[in-house]
């Protein structure tokens, strides 16, 4: 069988009405942009793209130069197409709207353009996350507002992990799918379809340091984990933490596992540190289209009603009756 070349794939979907033209050429396009940031990545130090870019985000985060610069090659990319009516990203404050110079389309896009950007410079993989919104009917300018539409609203969510091959993720609500980036020709190429995410996992991922400050449903789950198969679970489990959730997730829909960074103590008014509208959302879309969930701890991603473009949420995803344990040991505190 010939292989599959992302062009081809959305062209048929196209065919099949699966997708509208505005929405392949949006793919398209967004798939162009994150080939450009991955040579970027793969040039490291050769292509001066190391370290700080000296500039902070809204989050109060140091940009690293690679932040900066896959934010400009997504929004270059993207703002002259004629599909889209805005833009949101993880590295502008507002909502980003398309110059009226520009032909506009009905669709807006989210993204983080560099997740895991702390892992650059130790030369750990890294990715670009993105997730596809309608505009509001009779809105030509979106404004923040705008974009704060439930998870479920979602048409299309995807991501590109930079590791030792670059590989773009996919869904519009058919699946989730596996294109793997063929350098010599420039192309991705269809590598899995229909990916499965096992029910079930003895493999966990969170960031082990903050153990002091997490609530009592998290300090009770984790203690059962690592109490194994002389515990409550029967069973042993092993731990992992890459600290870039597009390679944690990567991994768990290869393998299975649950991904976690919960709210806690630590800082009492941020309720997690995973932003919801291009974090949560489009690895919650992801996940459920491969049989695996995505959880508050307490309720399904998608139905939390967006309050802010930048607002973050506890998050707890992955083999989906792992996820449901995890919101076991909420409902019982909480029942408490
Ligand atoms: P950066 O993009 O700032 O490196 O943050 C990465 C991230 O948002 C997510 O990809 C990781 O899972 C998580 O933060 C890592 O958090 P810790 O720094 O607490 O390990």
């Amino acid at each position: 069988m010939k292989p599959t070349a992302l062009s081809r794939y959305l062209i048929e979907a196209q065919h099949q009405g699966h997708i509208n033209a505005d929405l392949r050429l949006l793919l398209e396009v967004v798939a162009r942009a994150c080939k450009t940031i991955s040579t970027a990545v793969g040039k490291g130090a050769l292509g001066d793209v190391l370290g700080d870019a000296g500039t902070g985000n809204v989050q109060g985060e140091a940009q690293k130069k690679l932040d900066v610069l896959s934010n400009e090659i997504l929004l270059e990319a993207n703002e002259w197409g004629g599909h889209l009516a805005g833009l949101a990203s993880e590295e502008m404050e507002h909502a980003h709207a398309i110059p009226s110079s520009y032909p506009r389309g009905n669709y807006l896009l989210l993204f983080d353009p560099l997740d895991g950007s702390s892992n650059i410079d130790v030369n750990v993989s890294v990715g670009t996350i993105f997730s596809v919104l309608r505009c509001p009917d009779g809105v030509t300018e979106p404004r923040d507002e705008h974009f704060l539409q439930p998870g479920s609203a979602q048409v299309c969510a995807g991501y590109t992990v930079y590791g030792p091959s670059t590989i773009l993720v996919l869904t519009f609500g058919r699946g989730t799918h596996m294109f793997t980036l063929d350098r010599e020709q420039g192309s991705f190429i269809l590598t899995r379809s229909d990916v499965q995410v096992p029910e079930d996992t003895r493999e966990f991922a969170i960031n082990m340091s903050n153990q002091r400050f997490w609530h009592p449903p998290v300090q009770n789950y984790i203690r059962d984990l690592l109490a194994g198969k002389t515990g409550p679970r029967g069973k042993d489990f092993n731990m992992r933490w890459i600290a870039s959730m597009v390679s944690e997730v990567h991994r768990i829909l290869t393998r299975g596992g649950i991904f976690m960074y919960p709210a806690d103590s630590k800082d009492p008014g941020k309720p997690g540190r995973l932003r919801l509208m291009y974090e949560a959302n489009p690895m919650g879309f992801i996940l459920e289209q491969a049989g695996g969930a995505c959880s508050t701890g307490r309720g399904r991603m998608l139905e939390v009603q967006p309050e802010g473009l930048h607002q973050r949420v506890p998050v707890f995803l992955g083999s989906r009756n792992e996820v449901a344990e995890a919101e076991r040991y909420h409902h019982e505190h909480d029942r408490a």
